[in-house]
């Protein structure tokens, strides 16, 4: 053995201090070729986290054996996003070697916040739906079951965010410029991935008509693992992202053709499929790169579980006993045929027991109910792209048809209605259909919006296959969203309750009892100012801007998109702007608003939300009159790092979406766990934050979803509230004449025409005078201190049920049949 071997060989994976520090020198030297006298900032950072790494190796290892000799059933969690954001602090919280770390870092010199904050976030998600994902990750992990996220390693993940003379501009993020030590690549897991060709038919030798898919163009899959920690529980399970490489024997022809430069364009063509993200959300644009994306997902992964499956089981047919795959949203259910084609192509299965396989393994999370949203892929480019899957798809189709004939008689509108395939001048793939037709359960992400697919998109399969669709309401992870996030909230908490909230979060309910202890409440109100304060000090180093401290923190934070209405906030503002201008004596309640959010790149009027957010900011932040009354600002580049200094600095929390159009939300639960007080809709997971923290404990107002449809029905004019409601006039009239952008006083036309000849969609002006009144509660809760944080504490204390442990649990009892492994014996014990 040499000796550099048996150097490496002796990196000690102690937990304590000495240990910890030895390994990061070793690593320095002997991974980096560095030493601690010349190493920079980002080689220490990285020597960090291989020695992060070391300590989790052996559990990784050991969990998978242990699934492997269990024969436990996996769980496959497939999403063309995960936003796991940083990796360090989670962890070393899961690890339970915060301190340990702290102290090593210390001790060598650097501060671990500085190295902690080297870590790019990694971003590859666009916004809930793939922070649910990460969310999900840790909890399986927590509650020991065997689930394993698939996903992409995309080169650049959500783009970044500048803001320049008010507006966006779209930067790439090259998170992967200097690597990433989390991600272990395994050039022996590696898989090809088919294109084009075309189906071809023949007879095997029973007889039976099968069919090939020949003449196809491949790219590979190479895995990338990224390691997923439990809680202190021993457990960690795996983040696969595929990224695309080019086949190996590529193009040798060209070489000897000495078409060497063309050669090499192929292979960047092929590793475009994992470039880079698509930053849409709610929003189909059916490019031919995102569905070979999908495809190329759903082809690795499924290829990946299936060697997997065939390592342990002699049998395909027990498939759904020992494996579950869940579709995050329909950008994976291309799963469905491919694989009722490998089962029939590849493993000679008939028809019926591939689907009956097919069902049983597969189901969908539906997220949203907004039509243009839906993803439809054109049957054309389905036909050059993927022959084979289209043949598929078509007798899915066609069998499915004959089955709503039996059901419902001939009703040509209904068929039509749930046909997978819509004719017309494009006929398409209705991905949402093809998931409910061929999974056994889809589900909706919060009571309200599982109830609204019933009874609107889906119902016409609601009334087919009532037993398929099912709610899970949404949730988040307690370990990053309070443990990590909000450490002074955390440890007081456990100093009053102990720790067993951060894996059972309904034990925060003992808190209830606290809200007369005068103690108790200094010090959960006072960190409440601390959280503040370290966000001012953030905005004030980065921004140069002073944040009031004193005023209350009314944060909204999200993609920025009209049914989310950030718009109605900015009115809010400006109307405070125009009270404050008008009676400046009058007292008023200290405010200052904030917000943060990307827009999709090609949604021009959430563009120009931000450029009037922004031009509102302005005109208000450089009036001396303002000063200690009002403020308002646009921070940039939302990310789960900013929402990390945000959510727990908030007072207020912006929930105020138009009722129907937000499915869950998940920045509302985090906020309330926080104990920021919400403003907000009965949409969504509001209608259940509700219900948990008790109707004295959140600010609700504004129309429902029958509210909504009876103004639509009766005849909606947002004319006339405009003209009801001074204040708002006063705004519009400004915004429309340029009072925020005298150089430019028609910029903001596109937005008042949407509000007044459009005729509000999105119901803004018939919700503002309520809003304006809800904000006016805010502002008396506000001014009685003692008051206010009992609401805000009830808000910590009983928002238990939106931990993603409950969300898993419930998926995991009611959709992947694996409850007999939740916590099996291995339940965290106390630190
Ligand atoms: O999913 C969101 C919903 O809008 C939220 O209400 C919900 O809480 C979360 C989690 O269920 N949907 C998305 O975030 N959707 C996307 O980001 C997306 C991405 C690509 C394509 C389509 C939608």
């Amino acid at each position: 053995m040499s000796t550099t071997t048996s150097k490496k060989l002796n990196v000690k994976t102690g937990m304590d201090t000495e240990s910890i520090k030895a390994d990061i020198l070793s690593h320095l030297r002997y991974s980096l070729a560095t030493d601690i006298e010349t190493a920079n900032k980002k080689e220490f950072y990285k020597s960090v986290v291989l020695s992060v790494m070391d300590r989790l190796h052996d559990s990784w290892l050991n969990t998978q054996k242990e699934y492997r000799e269990k024969k436990t059933k996996k769980i496959y969690y497939i999403s063309m996003e995960f936003l796991i954001g940083r990796l360090l602090d989670n962890a070393l919280v899961n690890l339970n070697l915060e301190q340990e770390f702290r102290d090593a870092c210390k001790d060598l010199g650097y501060d671990y916040e500085e190295i902690r904050d080297i870590e790019n976030d990694a971003a590859l998600g666009n916004g809930g739906l793939g922070r649910l994902a990460a969310c999900f990750l840790d909890s399986m992990a927590t509650l020991g079951l065997a689930g394993f996220g698939y996903g992409i390693k995309y080169d650049y993940g959500i783009f970044k965010q500048k803001i320049h003379d008010g507006y966006q501009i779209e930067r790439p993020d090259d998170w992967l410029r200097f690597g990433t030590p989390w991600a272990t690549t395994r050039p022996s897991v590696m898989y090809p991935v088919r294109f084009y060709g075309r189906s071809v038919p023949y007879t095997d030798e029973d007889g039976h008509l099968r069919f090939k898919w020949e003449n196809t163009q491949h790219v590979y899959a190479l895995a990338n693992d990224i390691p997923m920690p439990g809680f202190r529980n021993g457990v960690v399970n795996n983040l696969r992202l595929w990224k695309a490489t080019s086949p190996k024997s590529l193009d040798l022809t060209s070489f000897n053709q000495g078409e060497y430069i063309n050669a090499v364009r192929d292979i960047e063509l092929h590793e475009n499929i994992s470039r880079v993200l698509y930053p849409n959300d709610k929003i189909f644009v059916g490019q031919e790169l995102r569905l070979k994306q999908e495809y190329f997902l759903v082809s690795s992964t499924l290829q990946d579980i299936l060697r997997e499956y065939k390592q342990q089981h002699d049998d395909l047919r027990d498939l759904p006993k020992y494996v579950a795959i869940q579709c995050n949203d329909t950008h994976p259910n291309l799963a469905v045929p491919d694989l009722m084609r490998i089962l029939m192509d590849e493993e000679g299965f008939d028809w019926e027991t591939s689907w009956d396989i097919t069902v049983k393994t597969l189901s969908y999370t539906n997220h949203t109910v907004l039509p243009e949203a839906l993803e439809k892929w054109p049957v054309s480019m389905l036909r050059n792209l993927l022959p084979r899957h289209l043949q598929i798809i078509y007798e899915i189709n066609k069998r499915f048809i004959n089955k709503v004939h039996e059901h419902f008689g001939d009703d040509v509108n209904r068929v039509r209605r749930m046909s997978i395939i819509s004719e017309g001048e494009q006929p398409s793939v209705q991905m949402a259909n093809l998931g409910i037709v061929g999974t056994h359960k889809v589900n909706g992400v919060a009571a309200l919006h599982t109830d609204l697919i019933k009874k609107t998109i889906f119902r016409d399969f609601f009334e087919m296959y009532p037993e398929r669709f099912t709610n899970k309401t949404n949730g988040i992870t307690p370990r990053r969203w309070l443990k990590q996030c909000n450490k002074p909230l955390a440890d007081l908490i456990t100093s009053e309750i102990g720790d067993s909230w951060i894996t059972h979060l309904s034990d925060l309910r003992k808190l209830d009892d606290k809200v007369n202890d005068k103690k108790f409440m200094k010090k959960y109100s006072d960190i409440k100012q601390q959280n503040k304060e370290r966000l001012a000090a953030y905005v004030k180093e980065n921004y140069g801007f002073e944040l009031n401290t004193k005023a209350i923190f009314d944060i909204q934070i999200k993609r920025i998109h009209e049914y989310k209405r950030q718009l109605m906030l900015a009115i809010y503002a400006a109307a405070q702007y125009n009270y404050i201008k008008a009676n400046p004596d009058a007292p008023v309640v200290p405010r200052t608003i904030i917000f943060a959010g990307k827009a999709a790149p090609g949604y021009a009027m959430a563009k120009m939300f931000i450029k009037l957010i922004n031009s509102i900011s302005d005109k208000i932040n450089n009036d001396p009159d303002m000063e200690g009354k009002l403020q308002c600002f646009f921070l940039d580049n939302y990310s789960v790092t900013l929402a990390e200094q945000l959510i727990p600095a908030a007072d207020v929390s912006e929930q105020i979406s138009t009722a129907g159009m937000e499915a869950s939300g998940t920045g509302n639960m985090k906020f309330a766990l926080n104990g920021a007080v919400t403003i907000g809709t009965l949409d969504g997971a509001n209608v259940e934050i509700k219900e948990e923290v008790g109707d004295e404990n959140i600010i609700i107002f504004g129309l429902t979803v029958e509210g909504v449809e009876e103004l639509r029905r009766s005849g909606y004019s947002s004319w006339e509230y405009y003209n009801a409601d001074k204040a708002l006039k006063q705004v519009i009239d400004q915004i429309r004449d340029g009072f925020f952008e005298p150089d430019h006083p028609s910029l903001f036309h596109t937005i008042t025409n949407s509000l007044l000849d459009g005729n509000d969609y999105f119901l803004v002006l018939a919700d503002y005078p309520a809003y304006a009144e809800a904000q006016k509660e805010v502002d008396a809760l506000y001014s009685k201190p003692d008051e206010w944080f009992k609401v805000a504490l009830y808000n910590t204390a009983r928002v238990g049920k939106f931990s993603s442990d409950r969300t898993i649990s419930d998926y995991a009892t009611d959709i992947w049949g694996c409850e007999d492994q939740l916590n099996k014996g291995r339940e965290y014990q106390g630190s």
